[in-house]
C-alpha cells in the first residue's frame, strides 16, 4: 500500500515560488474505498491576486531566457517524472481510482509530452515569406501572451495538466494553474517536480479551490490573458461567457459522446475489444469514452452477443490491485449522475441488456463502484444516446447501412471521438471525410490519442481550439508579424508596388 508524506496529506497552494497555507480546506477522498487520504486548500479569490501579481513580474524575465534554454527545464521534468512514474502512478490511482495500468499510460502520457513540448524550444516556428515591395523582409515570430490560466479536470488530472502547462511555459508564459479538487494529489507533485527542476519562481503557481471563487478570479483577473478549460460542456459555457465579457481568449474542451461504428464487413472480435477498452477503460470516464456503438444490422446481434459475453470478464475493483480491469466512479456525485441516466433509458424504452446497477466491492463497501452497462434497443434520439453520462454505459444502435451509420455518429450535439470498423478502404476515407469530430479512429476504438497530434473537437466539444501537437501553442502564443525595410527609402505598401 503507498503511503502519503505529510506534505501530501496536508496540500498547499504554490504560489511564487512559496508552498502557502491556507485555513479552509477539503477533504480528498480514495473513490476505491471512501476513505480521506488527504486535504486540500479551498482558497478565496485574494490566492489568485497574489499568484497574478507575481505571475506578471516573474514572466517578464522567463520571456526573456532563449527559447531552448525553457526547454531543457522540460527534459528535465520529464525526466524527474519518468524517475518517478511508478509512485505518481500510484497516486494517480489513489486519487482518481483508474486502474493502475491506465495510471501508468497516464503519466506516460504527461512524460511524453515533456520531451516532445520541449523540442519545441528550438521550434516554435513561425514565418518567413516574400514582401510585395523590394528590399524589405517579413516574417511572423510567436510570442507569449503573458499570464495565463489553465483549469484541469479529475479524469486526466497529470496528461491534461502537461498538455497545457507545458506548451504554456516553453513558449514564455507564467502559469496559474487551478487543478480539479477532486485530484490534488497529482498537481502537488507536478508543482514540486518544476521546483526541484528549477523552475523560477512566479512561473508556475498551483491554487486549489472552487470554479466559483477561483477560477471566477481566474477570469476575471486582468492579467490572465487566456484560460485554458477542460471539463463539462455547462461550465465550458460558463467559462466562455464570462471570458467572452473580458475580451479573454478562452480554449475549451468539453466532452464527447463518441461512437463506435461496426460496418457488416467487421471484424467482430476486434471490435468488441475496441469498444470494451474505449467504453469501460477509465470506467467510462473519459472525454473520448465510447458510449455509443453504432451497428450494421447485418451483424448486430453477432456484435451485441460477443459484448456481453466479453463484458462478463470485466471484473471491477480497487485500481490498486493489478487483476481489476475497472476501477470505481470518481465519488457519489458521478454515481448518482449514472444511476439517473440509467432510469432515463429505462423509461425511453431502451433494453437494459447488462448492468445498470451500482456495485459493492467486498471489503470497499464504501467505494463508488458501478457494474459495466449496455443498453440495446437504442434510438438515436434517446437522451442516453445524445447527453454525456460520464460512466460505464454503452448504447447500441442498430443502422441499416453506412450513411445511416455516418449521419448517426454526426447527430449528436459533441464532436470530439469517433470510430469505424471496417475492412473497406474507399469506407475508411469516406468515414474519414464524413465523421464530424475532431479525431476519427478507424478499426481501434475512440480512446488513446497521442500528445503530438492535436486533441479536442467540434460543436459542442469545443470552440475551435486544440490541447496537445503543435496546435496547443496557438493558445499560449500570440502572432506578430515583423516587416523590415532595408531599401533605405519609404516603400509604401499596397501603393508602390510595380505592379
Ligand atoms: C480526456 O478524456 O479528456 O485519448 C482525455 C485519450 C487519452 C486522453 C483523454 N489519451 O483517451
Amino acid at each position: 500500500m503507498i503511503t502519503l508524506t505529510n506534505e501530501e496529506r496536508n496540500l498547499k497552494n504554490f504560489i511564487n515560488g512559496e508552498w502557502t497555507e491556507v485555513t479552509n480546506k477539503e477533504k480528498v477522498y480514495n473513490p476505491a474505498n471512501g476513505e480521506v487520504i488527504a486535504e486540500v486548500p479551498n482558497s478565496s479569490a485574494e490566492a489568485i491576486t497574489q499568484a497574478a501579481e507575481s505571475a506578471g513580474i516573474a514572466q517578464r524575465e522567463w520571456a526573456l531566457v532563449p527559447a531552448p534554454q525553457r526547454a531543457e527545464l522540460l527534459y528535465k521534468v520529464g525526466t524527474m517524472m519518468k524517475e518517478r512514474k511508478e509512485r505518481l502512478s500510484q497516486l494517480l490511482t489513489l486519487e482518481n481510482g483508474k486502474v493502475i495500468e491506465e495510471a501508468r499510460g497516464e503519466v506516460q502520457e504527461g512524460i511524453d509530452m515533456a520531451f516532445y513540448m520541449a523540442g519545441e524550444g528550438r521550434r516554435l516556428f513561425g514565418q518567413t515569406t516574400p514582401s510585395e515591395l523590394k528590399d524589405k523582409f517579413a516574417m511572423s515570430e510567436r510570442c507569449p501572451v503573458g499570464v495565463v490560466g489553465i483549469i484541469t479536470p479529475w479524469n486526466f488530472p497529470i496528461a491534461i495538466a502537461t498538455w497545457k502547462s507545458f506548451p504554456a511555459i516553453v513558449s514564455g508564459n507564467a502559469v496559474i494553474w487551478k487543478p480539479s479538487s477532486e485530484t490534488p494529489l497529482m498537481a502537488n507533485e507536478l508543482a514540486r517536480i518544476f521546483e526541484e527542476a528549477g523552475l523560477p519562481k512566479g512561473i508556475l503557481h498551483v491554487v486549489y479551490g472552487s470554479g466559483t471563487t477561483v477560477g471566477q478570479a481566474m477570469i476575471e483577473h486582468d492579467a490572465i490573458r487566456v484560460i485554458s478549460f477542460t471539463g463539462s460542456n455547462e461550465t465550458g459555457r460558463k467559462v466562455a461567457t464570462e471570458c467572452g465579457k473580458q475580451l479573454k481568449k478562452v480554449s475549451l474542451e468539453m466532452g464527447g459522446k463518441n461512437a463506435v461504428i461496426v460496418m457488416e464487413d467487421a471484424d467482430i472480435d476486434l471490435a468488441v475489444e475496441g469498444i470494451l477498452w474505449s467504453a469501460f477503460g477509465t470506467s467510462g470516464q473519459r472525454c473520448t469514452a465510447c458510449s455509443r456503438v453504432i451497428v450494421h444490422k447485418a451483424v448486430r446481434k453477432t456484435l451485441e452477443e460477443r459484448l456481453l459475453e466479453a463484458m462478463k470478464n470485466l471484473t471491477t475493483g480497487d485500481g490498486l490491485d493489478s487483476n481489476n480491469k475497472i476501477g470505481p466512479i470518481i465519488n457519489q456525485a458521478g454515481l448518482d449522475k449514472i444511476l439517473k441516466y440509467i432510469e432515463i433509458g429505462k423509461e425511453e424504452g431502451a433494453k437494459l441488456a447488462a448492468g445498470g446497477k451500482q456495485l459493492t466491492v467486498e471489503n470497499y463497501e464504501k467505494g463508488f463502484y458501478f457494474e459495466p452497462t449496455l443498453f440495446t434497443d437504442v434510438t438515436i434520439d434517446m437522451r442516453i444516446a445524445q447527453e454525456e453520462i460520464f460512466g460505464p454505459v454503452v448504447s447500441l444502435i442498430e443502422v441499416n447501412n453506412f450513411e445511416e451509420a455516418i449521419a448517426a455518429n454526426n447527430k449528436v450535439k459533441y464532436g470530439l471521438s469517433s470510430s469505424i470498423f471496417t475492412q473497406d478502404v474507399n469506407r475508411v476515407f469516406q468515414a474519414q471525410r464524413d465523421l464530424d469530430t475532431g479525431i476519427v479512429y478507424v478499426n481501434a476504438g475512440t480512446t488513446g490519442a497521442e500528445i503530438h497530434l492535436p486533441f479536442g473537437g467540434t460543436k459542442g466539444t469545443g470552440n475551435g481550439h486544440r490541447d496537445s501537437g503543435v496546435q496547443a501553442l496557438d493558445v499560449f502564443t500570440e502572432w506578430k508579424a515583423v516587416y523590415v525595410d532595408y531599401s533605405g527609402k519609404l516603400q509604401r505598401a499596397q501603393i508602390d508596388t510595380d505592379a
